[in-house]
């Protein structure tokens, strides 16, 4: 296999787009890429302060090179969880985070849940009800609420996350096996501020296969986190990921473009009433101030202050 470019050997064939490269131009292809869709789906300006969620994996640590050499203004946003029971997940990516921040000199912020707050995610986890079994959902909801408050109180006027086009398309296929209408709605590369208090956030990799970011961060020589979370284990998301890889061996492109129809779908008006509806419905934490689709405190607060 040759490279499109020069016709020196491929290190990389991408099926769904008939494309194959040499390491040199594939490592200058995707940033190009990157670009293109930040233009394309307007997600922000050289002007505008960018904050990225880091959690030293591959998509986000690709994203921060990715934005660093063409040549954007951002930060970092790492979230200690204190999952360290087994394999020290959250002190291994935290110390991973720290040292790319440290060798481009880039900013790194640094939340800890012990110190911030008191307790770790899997302690939150084990008192509440909403977590009980798996710590996922307090996880989740604990680091939306703190990547906005941060990037809010930061003046950042953006958030950019790592999701790649195969967690993207997970998403969307379990919210289709369910008809999650009103999740759908609100899944996009980008979500606008639309209400006070909220900052937009984007998915810059949205449209790069899991594959293509795992070949650009080796490629690149970026030392990141290989071991998933030990909660990702057995989760329904790793199980639709593993349904659509066999879709996409067998019809290279369909995950990409289960996805772009998705949005055009969206384009179309397919879920119009739904977004003015979550729109609508936001309402103001009477605790923390935060944006909160709950009438009164937040959830964020609400297991915050449940003792
Ligand atoms: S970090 Fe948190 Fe994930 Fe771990 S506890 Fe679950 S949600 S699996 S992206
Ligand atoms: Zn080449
Ligand atoms: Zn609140």
């Amino acid at each position: 296999m040759k490279c499109r470019k020069c016709c020196q050997k491929a290190i990389i064939n991408m099926r769904q787009h008939r494309l194959a490269m040499c390491k040199e131009h594939f490592l200058d292809w995707v940033p190009e890429q990157v670009e293109r869709f930040i233009h394309k789906y307007q997600m922000f300006s050289r002007q505008e302060q960018i904050l990225i969620a880091v959690s030293g994996g591959k998509d986000s640590l690709a994203l921060w090179d990715i934005l660093f050499r063409l040549g954007f203004e951002s930060d970092g946003l790492y979230i200690g969880l204190g999952i360290d029971e087994g394999i020290h997940y959250s002190e291994k990516s935290g110390q991973l985070a720290e040292a790319f921040a440290n060798t481009r000199k880039l900013r790194l912020l640094t939340v800890n849940m012990r110190d911030e707050y008191g307790e770790t995610i899997p302690q939150i986890a084990d008192r509440t009800t909403r977590g009980q079994g798996k710590p996922c959902s307090v996880c989740g909801l604990s680091k939306r609420y703190i990547m906005n408050r941060i990037a809010r109180q930061g003046g950042y006027h953006v958030l950019a996350t790592g999701h790649n086009l195969d967690d993207e398309v997970a998403v969307l296929f379990g919210n289709t096996l369910n008809w999650e209408v009103s999740f759908m709605s609100r899944q996009s590369p980008v979500l606008e501020a639309n209400h006070p208090g909220l900052v937009r956030k984007v998915k810059p990799l949205f449209r790069f296969s899991e594959r293509e970011v795992a070949a650009y961060a080796l490629l690149r020589g970026i030392d990141y986190i290989y071991e998933e979370c030990p909660h990702a284990v057995g989760s329904k998301s790793i199980f639709y990921k593993e349904i659509l890889n066999r879709m996409e061996e067998k019809r290279p492109g369909s995950k990409l473009i289960f996805y772009l129809s998705f949005l055009k779908a969206k384009e179309n008006g397919l879920f119009a009433n739904h977004a003015q509806e979550q729109v609508l419905s936001l309402n103001t934490c009477s605790s923390c101030g935060q944006p909160t689709t709950a009438s009164g405190e937040c959830s964020f607060c609400r297991i915050m202050l449940k003792q």
